[in-house]
């Protein structure tokens, strides 16, 4: 049924010069983004956009991530001004496909990580000035497209428990405390909406479930991306 209907969509694609159908997948460190995407890699054609975390980690030799979380308040700007590029560029990259699933985005990366450093002190105020004054720039600029947001919502220990087993090394001094702040600050986001802006609706997802039960509540999202694109 499901491919049913993606074969409609892709027919609709055709006739239509219209943008794809932008997907952002978003959810706390170790949520289960990448498996998610995953899932979706059985329908044809869908276009899947994993975050560039290779790319943090090897910029013309230099692992940005390893130094962000080695040194913070030295590396924090340096990192956060990368992952906004690498963002905008997974933004504005055009698909083949009538649908496209992007993990994370600029505004996780703006309204999560950059408002945690800005709060607990990492960035001076006048770097957060400059990395707020780009993100409003490029948001005010440039359309960025945004459809729909699957959030993958975790509870904080036990997304701890998974990022501790998976074992990433830049990762091995993450505390509990910093997995609480995230929590919080997607929380905000997407579920209160207190300080920020949603780009688009928010469907949330139950990403405490084990492997064995999560492609049941993965498949309550294939639904609602197939029937609202079309
Ligand atoms: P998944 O599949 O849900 O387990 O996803 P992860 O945990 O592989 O991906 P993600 O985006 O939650 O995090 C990858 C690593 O990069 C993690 O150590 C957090 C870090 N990270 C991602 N985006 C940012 C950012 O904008 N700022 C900072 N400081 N760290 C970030």
């Amino acid at each position: 049924k499901i491919l049913l209907q993606y074969k409609v969509l892709r027919l609709h694609h055709k006739m239509n010069t219209n943008k794809p159908f932008t997907v952002l997948v978003e959810g706390n460190i170790g949520s289960g983004k990448t498996t998610f995407l995953e899932h979706f890699r059985q329908i044809e054609d869908i276009t899947l956009l994993t975050e560039p975390v290779e790319e943090w980690r090897n910029l013309q030799g230099w692992n940005l991530l390893d130094l962000m979380y080695k040194d913070p308040a030295k590396w924090g700007m340096t990192f956060q001004s990368y992952v906004a590029l690498t963002m905008l560029d997974m933004h504005r990259r055009s698909t083949p496909t009538p649908i496209k699933l992007m993990e994370r985005s600029l505004y996780s990366a703006r309204y999560c990580f950059v408002e945690h450093m800005h709060r607990s002190g990492i960035l001076h105020p006048a770097q957060f000035a400059v990395l707020d004054e780009w993100f409003k720039f490029i948001h005010n600029q440039i359309q960025l497209d945004v459809d729909l947001i699957v959030y993958l919502k975790t509870t904080p220990s036990v997304v701890y428990e998974r990022i501790k087993k998976r074992a990433r090394s830049e990762e091995q001094c993450v505390p509990l405390s910093y997995i609480e702040e995230l929590h919080k600050l997607h929380e905000d986001w997407l579920v209160t909406r207190q300080h920020a802006e949603c780009p688009a609706p928010v469907l949330v997802l139950d990403a405490d479930l084990d492997l064995s039960q999560i492609t049941e509540e993965y498949k309550k999202s294939e639904h609602q991306i197939l029937r609202k694109a079309v």
